[in-house]
C-alpha cells in the first residue's frame, strides 16, 4: 500500500511509535512560530529549561494579535519577546510587519517540513506542504529546546477535488462547503488532504485559505501536495531553492474520501455563532449589514485585497456600511499601494487598519449594538467580536466587499465581471522587519528586559490518587477557548500576567466564575462534547489550574486543548456513559477515585458525596502524559527528565 502525504513527511520524521491510528507518535520539528499572545508564556517556559540557544533549523517570534500598545502592558511584552528571541537564536518579526501565518507563508514555510506554532491556525502552512500543527506553548518551548512534538497518529481524510471556481467564488467557500458537510467536530483525530484533478487550479495563497479554516474542522492540520503551483510561489517569493515536491501515492488509502467539485461550488456563508452554521449566501440575500472586515490570516492575501480593490473600484460603500482592510503583511500592503490599488480601497470608503489580527480578536472595530458583522476571517464565536450581543457571519473576500456596498448581504456572483486577477510573477521582497538573532558568542551575555506586565507563570501541582472538589462550573456542549478565557482589547494586555487575567475567566458563560473558584480552593469543571475547541491558548489552562481546577470531566474534547490541561496538570476525564453528565449539579460536592490505578486501567470513579451519584469516567493517558500529570505539568516532568 502507497503513502499519503502526510504518511511521508510523518516517517520522515518520526522519532519514536507506530504509525496506527490513535497510537501515540513523537516528531522531530523542523520549524517552530511564536505570536505574541501566546508567545510571552512560551519563552518564559524555554528560559526554565535552561538551553541557551534553540535546536530547531528555524524559530521565529511574530507580533501580530496586540499592537495597540495601550499602556505599558503591551509594549513590555513586545521587548520582552524582542530580547529573548535575540538571546536565544530566535528571529523576531516586528509589529506590524504582518499576521504570522500570512508572513511564514510568503518567507519561510517550506514544502516537506515540520512546523508547530502556539497559534491554532499554523495548519495554514499546510497550503505550502507543510506538516504544520497548531500547538500549546509549552510544547512549542520543548520543541525549540530540541525535544519531540507528541501527537496521536491521526486518521486520514482526503478531499477529492474536481472542477475549477467560476468567478467570484473562491477557496473560502470550499473551505465553508467542507464546514457544512463535516462541522466543527468532523475533523476530529484526523489529518485532511486535499487531492483531485482540481487542485492544480489552486494557487498556495488559496490552499492556505483552505488548511487555515482546517482548524475550525477540529482537524490535526491539513495539507495540499507540493506541485507546480507551491513551485511558482516559491519562484515568485524569490526562495525557489526551497522547492521540493510532495504528493501521495497512487494506492495510498484513506478513511474517509470527501468529493467537492469545484465548478458547482456557491458563495458560502457560516451564519451566527459558529463557522460550520454554512448556508449559500443567496439565502440571505436581504439581512441589512452594520460593518464589514476584510482581512485576518484567512484571507488577505495580495490576490484576496486586489479582488476587494477590483469590486470596490470607481464604487461608493453603502452608508450604513462601516469596511475595515487589514492587509495581511507588509509585502501586501507595499505592493497593493504601489500598484493603485489601495487608492481604490480607500476611495470606496474603507478603513485601513494595520497588518495585524486587529478585529479578528477583537482589538478595536466590535460592531454596534445587536449589529450585523461580515468578516472574511475565521471564527464567529459568540463575543470573540468584542460585542456580545453582535451577528457575526463569516464569508469570502468577494462576498464582503459585495455587500459592503449593497448594505445588505449580497452574492458577489450577481456583480459585473471584473478583469481576472493573477498572482503577481514577483513578489515585492523586503525582511528587514525580520531581525536576526544575536551570535551566540554575544547572547550569552545579553539582557533580556522584563517590565513589570511579564509575570511569572503559576506552577503546576502533582495529580494524587483521589481528588476532592467542589463541582465549580457545569456548561454544555463546544465549548470554545474564548469562552474559557476570552481575548479582547481587555484581556489580551494580561496573557503574561496568570493572576491578573484570572479575572476574566469564562466571563462570557458566568462572570462569578472566579471568584467561586478561588473560595472552594480545588474545583472540577464539566462539560459538554468538543470541550475546549478552537484557539490553542494555553492561558485556558494555565488560568484554571491558578483558579485551583484539578480536573475537567466532559463527554469529549478538542485535541490541542487536553494536551495543555494535561501539560498544566490538570486532569482531563471524559464519561464512559454521556446520560451521566445529567447527574451532577453545579455547587455540589466531588470525589474522583482510584486515580493512580486508573491511570493505567483507564477507568476512575467519580462521586457526588451529597447525592451519591456515581459515574465511570474515561482515564486515558499514555505514559508520557501520565509521569506529566504526576510531576504536576510538563514543565517540571521536563526538568525532572532532563
Ligand atoms: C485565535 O484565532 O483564536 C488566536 C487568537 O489566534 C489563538 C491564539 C491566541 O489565543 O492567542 C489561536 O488560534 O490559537
Ligand atoms: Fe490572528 Fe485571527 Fe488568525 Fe488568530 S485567527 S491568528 S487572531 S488573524
Amino acid at each position: 500500500m502507497g503513502n499519503t502525504i502526510a504518511q511521508k513527511i510523518i516517517r520522515s520524521h518520526l522519532i519514536s511509535g507506530e504509525m496506527t491510528p490513535g497510537s501515540e507518535i513523537a516528531l522531530k520539528i523542523d520549524q517552530t512560530l511564536t505570536q505574541d499572545a501566546t508567545g510571552t508564556m512560551a519563552y518564559l517556559e524555554f528560559e526554565t529549561m535552561g538551553i541557551p540557544q534553540v535546536k530547531t533549523e528555524f524559530s521565529i517570534a511574530y507580533v501580530d494579535h496586540n499592537t495597540l500598545q495601550c499602556g505599558f502592558m503591551n509594549a513590555d511584552d513586545h521587548q520582552y519577546l524582542q530580547t529573548v528571541a535575540a538571546k536565544h537564536g530566535v528571529r523576531f518579526s516586528r509589529p506590524g510587519n504582518g499576521i504570522c501565518h500570512q508572513l511564514h507563508l510568503e518567507r519561510f514555510g517550506k514544502p516537506g517540513k515540520t512546523l508547530i506554532g502556539s497559534d491554532s491556525h499554523t495548519p495554514t502552512g499546510g497550503g505550502i506542504g507543510m506538516l504544520a500543527f497548531g500547538a500549546g506553548g509549552m510544547d512549542v518551548a520543548v520543541a525549540m529546546g530540541g525535544g519531540a512534538y507528541y501527537i496521536n497518529m491521526p486518521k486520514l481524510f482526503k478531499v477529492e477535488l474536481t472542477g475549477k471556481l467560476n468567478p467570484f467564488v473562491s477557496a473560502k467557500d470550499a473551505a465553508l462547503k467542507l464546514l457544512q458537510i463535516l462541522s466543527v467536530k468532523g475533523g476530529v483525530g484526523a489529518i485532511i488532504e486535499w487531492g483531485g484533478p482540481g487542485v492544480e487550479t489552486l494557487t498556495v495563497p488559496e490552499r492556505a485559505t483552505i488548511t487555515n479554516m482546517g482548524a475550525e474542522l477540529g482537524a490535526t492540520t491539513s495539507i495540499f501536495p507540493s506541485d507546480e503551483q507551491t513551485r511558482i510561489f516559491l519562484a515568485a517569493q524569490g526562495r525557489e531553492e526551497d522547492y521540493v515536491p510532495l504528493s501521495s501515492d497512487e494506492d495510498a488509502e484513506y478513511d474517509r474520501i470527501i468529493p467537492i467539485n469545484l465548478s458547482e461550488l456557491k458563495p458560502m456563508i457560516a451564519c451566527p455563532h459558529s463557522p460550520d452554521n454554512v448556508v449559500e449566501v443567496a439565502s440571505l440575500k436581504d439581512v441589512k449589514v452594520d460593518q464589514v472586515c476584510i482581512g485576518s490570516c484567512t484571507n488577505s492575501s495580495l490576490v484576496d485585497m486586489l479582488k476587494v480593490a477590483a469590486i470596490l473600484k470607481g464604487k461608493t460603500i453603502a452608508p450604513g456600511v462601516n469596511l475595515s482592510i487589514s492587509p495581511g503583511s507588509r509585502q501586501v500592503l507595499t505592493m497593493l499601494a504601489n500598484c493603485g490599488a489601495l487608492t481604490d480601497i480607500l476611495a470606496s470608503g474603507a478603513r485601513l487598519l494595520e497588518c495585524a489580527c486587529g478585529p479578528c480578536i477583537g482589538m478595536g472595530f466590535s460592531p454596534n449594538s445587536g449589529g450585523v458583522s461580515l468578516r472574511t476571517f475565521n471564527r464567529n464565536f459568540l463575543g470573540r467580536s468584542g460585542t456580545k450581543d453582535a451577528n457575526v457571519y463569516l464569508v469570502s473576500p468577494e462576498t464582503a466587499a459585495a455587500s459592503a456596498l449593497a448594505g445588505y448581504i449580497c452574492d458577489p456572483t450577481t456583480l459585473p465581471p471584473i478583469p481576472e486577477i493573477t498572482l503577481p510573477a514577483h513578489f515585492d521582497i523586503d525582511d528587514s522587519s525580520v531581525l536576526q538573532p544575536l551570535p551566540p558568542e554575544e547572547a550569552v551575555n545579553a539582557e533580556v528586559l522584563r517590565g513589570p506586565n511579564i509575570k511569572p507563570f503559576p506552577k503546576g501541582k502533582p495529580v494524587e490518587d483521589t481528588i476532592s472538589a467542589q463541582l465549580v462550573l457545569k456548561v454544555g456542549d463546544n465549548i470554545t477557548t474564548d469562552h474559557i478565557m476570552p481575548a479582547g482589547a481587555k484581556v489580551l494586555p494580561y496573557r503574561s500576567n496568570i493572576p491578573k487575567m484570572s479575572e476574566f475567566c469564562f466571563e462570557v458563560c458566568d462572570p462569578e466564575f472566579p471568584a467561586r473558584a478561588k473560595a472552594a480552593g480545588s474545583g472540577i469543571i464539566l462539560g459538554g462534547s468538543n470541550y475546549g475547541q478552537g484557539s490553542s491558548r494555553e492561558h485556558a489552562a494555565l488560568v484554571p489550574m491558578y483558579l485551583g481546577i484539578r480536573a475537567v470531566v466532559t463527554k469529549s474534547f478538542a485535541r490541542i486543548h487536553v494536551a495543555n490541561l494535561i501539560n498544566a496538570g490538570i486532569l482531563p476525564l471524559t464519561f464512559q456513559c454521556e446520560e451521566d453528565y445529567d447527574r451532577f449539579t453545579q455547587g455540589s460536592s466531588l470525589t474522583i477515585t482510584g486515580i493512580l490505578e486508573g491511570m493505567d486501567t483507564g477507568t476512575v470513579t467519580l462521586t457526588d458525596t451529597q447525592t451519591g451519584a456515581a459515574a465511570k469516567l474515561n482515564c486515558v493517558l499514555t505514559p508520557r502524559q501520565k509521569a506529566i500529570l504526576l510531576a504536576g505539568g510538563l514543565l517540571a516532568y521536563t526538568k525532572e527528565n532532563s
